[in-house]
């Protein structure tokens, strides 16, 4: 009996390639470019990536689309599940790295850890000169969550050691959640003087960390993005830290990646990572690890491990 044919429209997990090919007959190509009888071969995909509507399409006989993350937002989740096809991410497996990584980021914004490497790499520690003292420190801060999913309750959990308020702001309050609420970004960002957003790229939150948000964490404030660059006006962001008006940021992730704007990298006081939140090697094995077990069990089982909101089938 032939096997299933999977469809992998781009660059991925290398992991995820290799198992793929001990299960299925693995298509590596364009969905667009492929020919009619290929194309209606194909039943499920496993992407990294982009995934739009004429993409979903152009395979008539798909039945599950895998995507590699748990931020799907490249992925037509929505024409999908008008179709009966299923969408599934991978939620979970990363909220730890990606928490630990935000709080990492966090320390170096606020102590300036990695200018201080890099002023020691330089040679400049010598005797009677020390690092000047950083400006901030994270005692006594009052950190506002802009978001509290999966990860943000990670990030949350983690926060609570360091002895720092927590306040938060989601669309709806969490009855168990034993932090202060606010019902809007800005009544947050007024409260708090540090900020971590790690909320998903949706219409509704396309630049919602504007300027008036960013003012009012204040000059001695601090803001953190570990979630989506769409969620940032970055011109804004920019601004804000040459101005003084924001104090410093720490951003994993941009607006146009990998393309990060000069006005960014030219401030002292922005430590930026190049979007790594997730990038360790166990955490990503982890992640390829479901990609293909959501194929796996789809197509063995006739159930999908993780489907993503849209797409709530689980076989
Ligand atoms: O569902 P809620 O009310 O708990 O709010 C979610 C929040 N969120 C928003 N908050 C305010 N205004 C919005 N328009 C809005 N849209 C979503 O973001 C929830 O607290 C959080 C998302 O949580 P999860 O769906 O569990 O996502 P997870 O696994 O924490 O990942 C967050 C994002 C991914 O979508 C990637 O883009 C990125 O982190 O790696």
């Amino acid at each position: 009996m032939s096997r299933i044919a999977v469809l992998v429209p781009g660059k991925i997990h290398e992991r995820v390639l290799a198992r793929l090919k001990e299960a299925f007959d693995v298509i590596e190509a364009d969905p667009l470019s492929l020919d009619a009888a290929t194309a209606g071969r194909i039943r499920g995909v496993a992407v990294s990536g982009t995934f739009g509507a004429a993409a979903i399409d152009a395979l008539p006989n798909v039945e599950l689309i895998s995507s590699f993350g748990v931020g799907y937002d490249g992925v037509d989740a929505k024409h999908a599940a008008s179709k009966g096809i299923i969408v599934t991410n991978t939620p979970d497996v990363l909220n730890d790295e990606v928490a630990d990584t935000a709080i990492g980021l966090l320390l170096n914004t606020v102590r300036e850890f990695p200018r201080a490497e890099n002023w020691l790499r330089e040679g400049n520690w010598k005797p009677g000169q020390n690092y000047p003292l950083s400006r901030f420190s994270l005692k006594g801060r009052h950190v506002g969550l802009y978001g509290l999913g999966r990860i943000g309750q990670e990030i949350a959990n983690r926060l609570a050691p360091f002895k720092v308020k927590i306040s938060y702001h989601t669309r709806s309050r969490h009855a168990d959640a034993p932090y202060d609420y606010y019902p809007t970004l800005k009544e947050l960002a007024d409260a708090v003087d540090t900020m971590i957003a790690i909320v998903p790229k949706t219409p509704q939150t396309h630049k919602t960390v504007n300027a008036e948000v960013l003012s009012a964490l204040g000059p001695d404030g601090v803001f953190v993005n570990i979630g989506r660059g769409w969620t940032v006006d970055e011109e804004a962001l920019a601004s804000a830290l040459s101005s003084g008006k924001l104090g410093a940021a720490g951003l994993d992730v941009f607006y146009d990646e990998p393309h990060v704007p000069a006005a960014l990298l030219n401030l002292p006081n922005a430590v930026l990572l190049p979007h790594l939140a997730s990038g360790s090697v166990p955490t990503r094995n982890a992640m390829a690890d479901l990609v293909v077990d959501n194929l796996v069990e789809w197509f063995g089982k006739g159930k999908a491990l993780t489907p993503v909101p849209e797409t709530p089938v689980k076989g």
